[in-house]
């Protein structure tokens, strides 16, 4: 299978509510979506999800836009594949940019299910028909406001609540949360902005009386002896994100007890094919997995959900129906979650959901065509 032309369009797309973390506030979101079309005038879509700034990761919307344009469709445009599997290959040469390699990896993946006539999760090795799903809810500027927050979620059927923590906002929320929602399963994220300071160790020690499902990400990603360190004196299961970008960084979580707990995005990941990889790891080691998010629009989301179908996501997946965060998504019908639950498309070939070709149009900052010989 040969790509003969790629269109990148860089999208705007407003947040319904605007959202913090340990790091930084946004209001509105630039992914740059990729269309690949093959010799017979096949398309698949794809999503690159990077955050406009490097807070995240090192990535940037810059970044993709110019990797992805100099180094990896010129490689794609030259690749000869016949299972999306093998289509990193054709990049292998360029180091890091897994939210680029991402994008593109994930558009070969819904072209070729599409060309196939099966539907991507069931390519992937997918299985479930529904996934439960889970809100992610920000750091809000008071306790009140973010239980506002939880009970708009807790209300509208969502099971399960990830709160935004970090040093200044931790045990005091997540204890009202708690208090106020005996019964919401609660986990949350730090991304990285815990170090091993009496101050942050005990925060950390506290939350592990507060009944969560996880704590995502205390350390600084490279830091895995310290989550090592947490996880040996805790309870709560120590989750894993920013830290594990490869299926190696995974084997090395597991040989030094970093983590009970695997958060695998197909971003961080660098795509599909890499995300189901980390499963079938984690699977073998008796690790709980579950899908995380980069607030994807529909494209990425359906992607997302359609990973979330696999056997060992046993745990609820960040695939939030895309009302949550966009008042118009990218696909039609948008990505929906009943009671917090989102069914699997089974129904049609590839991604599952019609592209809305003039919302991305509409929202367009740039776009860019490159074509192969
Ligand atoms: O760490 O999970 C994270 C969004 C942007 C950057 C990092 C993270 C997140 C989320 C998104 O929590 C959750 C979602 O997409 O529903
Ligand atoms: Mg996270």
């Amino acid at each position: 299978m040969r790509i003969r032309r790629v269109e990148l369009t860089q999208v705007r797309l407003p947040l319904v509510t605007a959202f913090e973390t340990s790091s930084h506030r946004k209001s509105y979101l630039e992914h740059i979506l990729v269309m690949v079309e093959d010799s017979d005038g096949a398309l698949g879509w794809g999503e690159i999800a990077s955050p406009s700034g490097p807070f995240y990761t090192s990535e940037t919307v810059e970044t993709c836009w110019a990797v992805a344009a100099e180094h990896l469709v010129p490689r794609l445009l030259r690749a000869d594949w016949d299972h999306p599997r093998q289509v990193p290959s054709a990049w292998r040469a360029v180091r890091g940019n897994e939210f680029a390699k991402a994008g593109l990896d994930a558009a070969c993946w819904v072209l070729w299910a599409r060309t196939q006539g099966r539907p991507l999760a069931e390519v992937l090795g997918g299985q479930r028909r529904s996934v439960v799903a889970g809100v992610s809810l920000g750091i809000e500027a008071t306790v009140e406001a973010l239980l506002d927050q939880v009970r708009d979620q807790v209300d509208a059927g969502y099971p399960r609540v990830k709160l935004k923590i970090a040093p200044g906002w931790d045990v005091r929320p997540v204890t009202e949360v708690r208090a106020a929602f005996p019964d919401v399963t609660l986990q949350v994220d730090a991304n990285g902005a815990y170090r091993e300071t009496p101050e942050h160790l005990d925060a950390l020690l506290a939350l592990d009386e507060t009944g969560l499902l996880m704590i995502e990400q205390p350390f600084a990603p490279r830091n895995l002896m310290a989550a090592a360190r947490l996880q040996s004196r805790i309870g709560t299961p120590v989750c894993l994100d920013e830290s594990v970008v490869t299926p190696d960084d995974l084997e090395t979580a597991l040989a030094l007890g970093a983590c009970r707990v695997l958060n695998i995005k197909v971003s961080r990941m660098g795509g599909l094919g890499a995300a189901v990889e980390a499963h079938d790891l984690a699977r073998a080691h008796g690790i709980d997995v579950w899908c995380g998010g980069m607030h994807e629009f529909g494209i990425g989301r359906a992607a997302n959900v359609a990973l979330s179908s696999l056997p060992g996501f046993v745990l609820p997946s960040d695939v939030s129906g895309s009302d949550k965060y966009y008042a118009h998504d990218v696909v039609t019908p948008p990505v929906s979650a009943d009671k917090g639950v989102v069914t699997v498309p089974w129904h049609a070939p590839g991604l599952g959901f019609e592209i809305d070709t003039g919302l991305i149009r509409a929202h367009a900052v740039r776009t860019t065509e490159l074509r192969g010989d």
